[in-house]
Protein backbone atom coordinates (compact mmCIF):
# COMPACT_ATOMS: atom_id res chain seq x y z
CA UNK A 1 0.00 0.00 0.00
CA UNK A 2 1.21 3.17 -1.23
CA UNK A 3 1.02 7.14 1.03
CA UNK A 4 1.44 9.95 -0.49
CA UNK A 5 1.47 11.42 3.02
CA UNK A 6 4.41 12.73 4.31
CA UNK A 7 6.19 10.96 7.75
CA UNK A 8 4.89 13.70 9.62
CA UNK A 9 1.75 14.12 8.22
CA UNK A 10 0.96 10.44 9.32
CA UNK A 11 2.37 11.35 13.11
CA UNK A 12 0.15 14.74 12.93
CA UNK A 13 -3.11 12.99 12.13
CA UNK A 14 -2.51 10.00 13.86
CA UNK A 15 -2.29 11.91 17.19
CA UNK A 16 -5.32 14.33 16.50
CA UNK A 17 -7.04 10.98 16.29
CA UNK A 18 -5.24 9.37 19.28
CA UNK A 19 -5.91 12.96 20.82
CA UNK A 20 -9.86 12.57 19.90
CA UNK A 21 -10.11 8.85 20.98
CA UNK A 22 -7.95 9.35 24.58
CA UNK A 23 -10.25 12.46 25.40
CA UNK A 24 -13.29 11.75 24.22
CA UNK A 25 -13.32 14.92 21.83
CA UNK A 26 -15.32 15.18 18.37
CA UNK A 27 -12.78 16.46 15.35
CA UNK A 28 -13.51 17.53 11.87
CA UNK A 29 -13.20 15.27 8.90
CA UNK A 30 -9.56 15.03 7.96
CA UNK A 31 -10.17 15.20 4.47
CA UNK A 32 -11.47 19.02 5.38
CA UNK A 33 -7.98 19.75 6.49
CA UNK A 34 -6.61 17.57 3.34
CA UNK A 35 -8.71 16.79 0.50
CA UNK A 36 -6.77 15.12 -1.78
CA UNK A 37 -6.49 11.87 1.33
CA UNK A 38 -6.67 8.73 -0.25
CA UNK A 39 -7.55 5.42 1.34
CA UNK A 40 -4.49 4.49 1.62
CA UNK A 41 -3.50 8.10 3.42
CA UNK A 42 -6.12 6.49 5.76
CA UNK A 43 -4.55 3.54 6.51
CA UNK A 44 -1.27 4.73 6.83
CA UNK A 45 -2.33 6.89 10.08
CA UNK A 46 -4.56 3.83 11.25
CA UNK A 47 -0.89 2.08 10.91
CA UNK A 48 0.48 4.58 12.78
CA UNK A 49 -1.75 4.74 15.36
CA UNK A 50 -2.08 0.63 15.84
CA UNK A 51 2.11 1.31 16.24
CA UNK A 52 1.17 3.53 18.89
CA UNK A 53 -1.39 1.89 20.96
CA UNK A 54 0.89 -1.71 21.00
CA UNK A 55 4.25 0.50 21.99
CA UNK A 56 1.94 1.61 24.84
CA UNK A 57 0.98 -1.96 26.01
CA UNK A 58 -1.91 -2.89 24.08
CA UNK A 59 -2.51 -6.55 22.22
CA UNK A 60 -3.58 -7.09 19.09
CA UNK A 61 -6.51 -9.67 19.81
CA UNK A 62 -7.78 -9.36 15.97
CA UNK A 63 -9.36 -7.21 13.01
CA UNK A 64 -12.94 -5.88 12.18
CA UNK A 65 -14.88 -5.53 8.93
CA UNK A 66 -17.07 -2.11 9.03
CA UNK A 67 -19.54 -1.03 6.45
CA UNK A 68 -19.91 -4.28 4.96
CA UNK A 69 -23.81 -4.42 5.02
CA UNK A 70 -25.91 -1.92 2.97
CA UNK A 71 -27.81 -0.94 6.17
CA UNK A 72 -24.40 0.33 7.03
CA UNK A 73 -23.39 1.61 4.09
CA UNK A 74 -26.69 3.77 3.57
CA UNK A 75 -26.86 4.66 7.20
CA UNK A 76 -23.18 6.26 6.64
CA UNK A 77 -23.00 7.33 3.35
CA UNK A 78 -19.83 5.12 2.21
CA UNK A 79 -20.04 2.80 -0.59
CA UNK A 80 -16.91 0.61 0.17
CA UNK A 81 -16.19 -1.49 3.17
CA UNK A 82 -13.25 -0.57 5.59
CA UNK A 83 -11.11 -2.63 8.27
CA UNK A 84 -9.87 -1.65 11.66
CA UNK A 85 -7.90 -3.43 14.01
CA UNK A 86 -8.88 -4.96 17.89
CA UNK A 87 -6.89 -4.67 20.72
CA UNK A 88 -7.29 -6.46 24.71
CA UNK A 89 -7.88 -2.56 25.69
CA UNK A 90 -11.80 -2.67 23.69
CA UNK A 91 -12.83 -5.39 24.93
CA UNK A 92 -15.91 -5.60 27.94
CA UNK A 93 -17.41 -8.86 29.64
CA UNK A 94 -20.53 -9.18 29.35
CA UNK A 95 -23.37 -8.02 31.32
CA UNK A 96 -21.28 -5.14 32.91
CA UNK A 97 -21.85 -1.28 33.01
CA UNK A 98 -19.77 0.14 29.96
CA UNK A 99 -19.14 4.12 30.66
CA UNK A 100 -20.53 6.67 27.88
CA UNK A 101 -18.17 8.76 29.21
CA UNK A 102 -15.22 8.44 27.92
CA UNK A 103 -16.65 7.99 24.01
CA UNK A 104 -17.92 10.67 21.80
CA UNK A 105 -21.40 8.98 20.44
CA UNK A 106 -21.51 5.44 20.80
CA UNK A 107 -23.68 3.40 18.89
CA UNK A 108 -24.29 -0.76 19.40
CA UNK A 109 -24.54 -2.95 16.30
CA UNK A 110 -25.14 -7.01 15.99
CA UNK A 111 -22.21 -8.73 14.54
CA UNK A 112 -21.00 -12.41 13.81
CA UNK A 113 -16.80 -12.84 15.06
CA UNK A 114 -14.80 -15.30 14.15
CA UNK A 115 -12.16 -17.12 16.04
CA UNK A 116 -9.51 -18.57 13.70
CA UNK A 117 -7.38 -21.34 14.32
CA UNK A 118 -4.87 -21.65 11.38
CA UNK A 119 -3.58 -18.12 9.44
CA UNK A 120 -5.09 -16.88 6.26
CA UNK A 121 -3.09 -14.97 4.13
CA UNK A 122 -4.07 -13.16 0.84
CA UNK A 123 -3.71 -11.97 -2.11
CA UNK A 124 -7.39 -14.18 -3.47
CA UNK A 125 -8.29 -15.23 0.37
CA UNK A 126 -12.31 -16.97 -0.19
CA UNK A 127 -14.64 -17.33 1.70
CA UNK A 128 -13.52 -21.17 1.57
CA UNK A 129 -10.32 -20.55 3.18
CA UNK A 130 -12.03 -18.39 6.08
CA UNK A 131 -14.21 -21.44 6.87
CA UNK A 132 -11.57 -23.78 7.06
CA UNK A 133 -9.09 -21.81 9.12
CA UNK A 134 -12.22 -21.03 11.24
CA UNK A 135 -12.26 -22.35 14.95
CA UNK A 136 -15.48 -21.20 15.72
CA UNK A 137 -18.22 -18.63 15.36
CA UNK A 138 -19.63 -16.36 17.87
CA UNK A 139 -22.21 -13.20 18.45
CA UNK A 140 -20.49 -10.12 19.66
CA UNK A 141 -22.05 -6.24 19.73
CA UNK A 142 -20.24 -3.90 18.62
CA UNK A 143 -20.07 -0.42 20.58
CA UNK A 144 -18.43 1.92 18.01
CA UNK A 145 -17.83 5.59 18.33
CA UNK A 146 -16.73 7.40 15.30
CA UNK A 147 -14.83 10.89 16.42
CA UNK A 148 -15.84 12.79 13.62
CA UNK A 149 -18.34 15.78 14.16
CA UNK A 150 -21.68 14.45 14.23
CA UNK A 151 -20.83 10.84 13.06
CA UNK A 152 -20.05 12.03 9.89
CA UNK A 153 -17.40 11.05 7.55
CA UNK A 154 -16.02 9.29 4.24
CA UNK A 155 -14.46 6.46 3.67
CA UNK A 156 -10.52 7.92 4.26
CA UNK A 157 -11.28 9.96 7.24
CA UNK A 158 -13.08 6.65 8.95
CA UNK A 159 -10.20 4.61 8.39
CA UNK A 160 -7.42 7.22 9.94
CA UNK A 161 -10.00 7.06 12.72
CA UNK A 162 -9.60 2.71 13.20
CA UNK A 163 -13.49 2.65 11.35
CA UNK A 164 -14.71 4.07 14.71
CA UNK A 165 -13.48 0.89 16.85
CA UNK A 166 -14.12 1.57 20.45
CA UNK A 167 -15.50 -1.08 22.54
CA UNK A 168 -16.90 -4.65 21.69
CA UNK A 169 -18.31 -7.40 23.94
CA UNK A 170 -18.56 -10.90 22.64
CA UNK A 171 -20.54 -13.86 24.57
CA UNK A 172 -23.45 -16.33 23.76
CA UNK A 173 -22.63 -20.18 22.71
CA UNK A 174 -20.03 -20.34 19.97
CA UNK A 175 -20.52 -22.99 17.13
CA UNK A 176 -18.70 -24.94 14.54
CA UNK A 177 -19.62 -23.11 11.14
CA UNK A 178 -20.10 -26.96 9.54
CA UNK A 179 -23.02 -27.02 12.75
CA UNK A 180 -25.42 -23.81 11.45
CA UNK A 181 -25.71 -22.10 8.23
CA UNK A 182 -23.43 -18.74 8.99
CA UNK A 183 -24.92 -16.64 6.66
CA UNK A 184 -28.79 -17.77 7.43
CA UNK A 185 -28.48 -16.31 11.33
CA UNK A 186 -31.22 -14.36 12.19
CA UNK A 187 -30.79 -11.47 14.72
CA UNK A 188 -32.78 -9.00 16.98
CA UNK A 189 -31.41 -5.95 19.02
CA UNK A 190 -33.21 -4.75 21.91
CA UNK A 191 -33.18 -1.70 23.62
CA UNK A 192 -34.50 -1.22 27.02
CA UNK A 193 -36.91 -4.04 26.27
CA UNK A 194 -37.99 -2.71 22.57
CA UNK A 195 -36.70 -4.58 19.12
CA UNK A 196 -35.22 -2.01 17.57
CA UNK A 197 -32.90 -3.39 14.85
CA UNK A 198 -33.61 -6.82 13.09
CA UNK A 199 -31.75 -8.23 10.37
CA UNK A 200 -29.93 -11.51 8.85
CA UNK A 201 -26.32 -12.50 8.98
CA UNK A 202 -26.45 -12.70 5.28
CA UNK A 203 -26.63 -9.18 4.71
CA UNK A 204 -22.76 -9.14 5.37
CA UNK A 205 -21.36 -9.17 1.65
CA UNK A 206 -23.76 -11.72 1.28
CA UNK A 207 -21.59 -14.21 3.85
CA UNK A 208 -19.92 -13.21 6.64
CA UNK A 209 -17.12 -14.65 5.71
CA UNK A 210 -16.55 -12.80 2.58
CA UNK A 211 -15.63 -10.08 4.92
CA UNK A 212 -13.62 -11.85 7.09
CA UNK A 213 -11.67 -12.66 3.60
CA UNK A 214 -11.75 -8.94 2.47
CA UNK A 215 -9.84 -8.44 5.81
CA UNK A 216 -7.07 -10.84 4.97
CA UNK A 217 -6.91 -9.62 1.60
CA UNK A 218 -6.37 -6.06 3.08
CA UNK A 219 -4.29 -6.87 5.37
CA UNK A 220 -1.87 -9.09 2.23
CA UNK A 221 -1.94 -5.58 0.39
CA UNK A 222 -0.17 -4.00 3.94
CA UNK A 223 1.91 -6.66 4.01
CA UNK A 224 0.61 -8.68 6.92
CA UNK A 225 -1.26 -11.81 7.90
CA UNK A 226 -4.47 -12.85 9.96
CA UNK A 227 -2.54 -15.22 12.62
CA UNK A 228 -4.34 -18.10 13.89
CA UNK A 229 -6.22 -17.41 17.21
CA UNK A 230 -7.41 -13.83 15.82
CA UNK A 231 -10.82 -12.62 16.30
CA UNK A 232 -12.79 -11.13 13.61
CA UNK A 233 -15.78 -9.31 13.66
CA UNK A 234 -17.62 -9.41 10.30
CA UNK A 235 -19.53 -6.11 10.32
CA UNK A 236 -22.62 -4.90 11.64
CA UNK A 237 -26.03 -6.51 10.55
CA UNK A 238 -28.43 -4.02 10.72
CA UNK A 239 -28.31 -0.25 11.15
CA UNK A 240 -26.41 0.90 14.58
CA UNK A 241 -28.35 2.50 17.26
CA UNK A 242 -27.17 5.14 19.52
CA UNK A 243 -26.84 4.64 23.03
CA UNK A 244 -27.10 6.56 26.25
CA UNK A 245 -26.23 6.55 30.12
CA UNK A 246 -29.09 3.43 31.62
CA UNK A 247 -29.69 1.86 28.44
CA UNK A 248 -30.20 -1.94 28.54
CA UNK A 249 -28.77 -3.59 24.99
CA UNK A 250 -29.56 -7.51 24.56
CA UNK A 251 -28.53 -8.62 21.04
CA UNK A 252 -30.41 -12.23 20.26
CA UNK A 253 -28.96 -14.51 17.66
CA UNK A 254 -30.68 -17.52 16.35
CA UNK A 255 -28.67 -20.34 16.97
CA UNK A 256 -25.72 -18.17 18.92
CA UNK A 257 -27.83 -17.29 22.09
CA UNK A 258 -27.74 -13.55 23.03
CA UNK A 259 -25.54 -10.60 24.25
CA UNK A 260 -26.35 -8.38 27.00
CA UNK A 261 -24.61 -4.98 27.49
CA UNK A 262 -25.89 -1.58 29.63
CA UNK A 263 -24.39 1.91 29.30
CA UNK A 264 -24.05 4.11 32.36
C1 LIG B 1 -17.76 2.81 10.77
C2 LIG B 1 -17.57 1.45 11.36
C3 LIG B 1 -18.47 0.46 10.71
C4 LIG B 1 -19.51 -1.82 10.86
O1 LIG B 1 -19.67 -2.87 11.47
O2 LIG B 1 -20.11 -1.58 9.81
C5 LIG B 1 -18.57 -0.82 11.42
C6 LIG B 1 -18.95 3.50 11.36
O3 LIG B 1 -20.07 3.22 10.98
O4 LIG B 1 -18.73 4.35 12.24
O5 LIG B 1 -17.98 -1.10 12.44
MG1 LIG C 1 -18.87 -2.88 13.37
Amino acid sequence: MKTNLTQEQIVRFCERVEGAQRRAHDIAMLTKEFPQMTVEDGYAVQNALRARFIEQGEKLIGWKAGLTSKAKMVQMGVDKPSIGFLTDAMSRPENTAISTHDMVHPRVECEVAFVTKADLSGPACTRADVLAATDFVMPAVEVIDSRYENFKFDLPSVIADNSSSARFVAGGRPRYVDDIEVDGIGVAMELNGEIVEMGSSAAVMGHPADAVAMVVNILHDMGEILPAGSFVMSGGITAAVAVKPGDNVIARYQDLGSVSLRFE
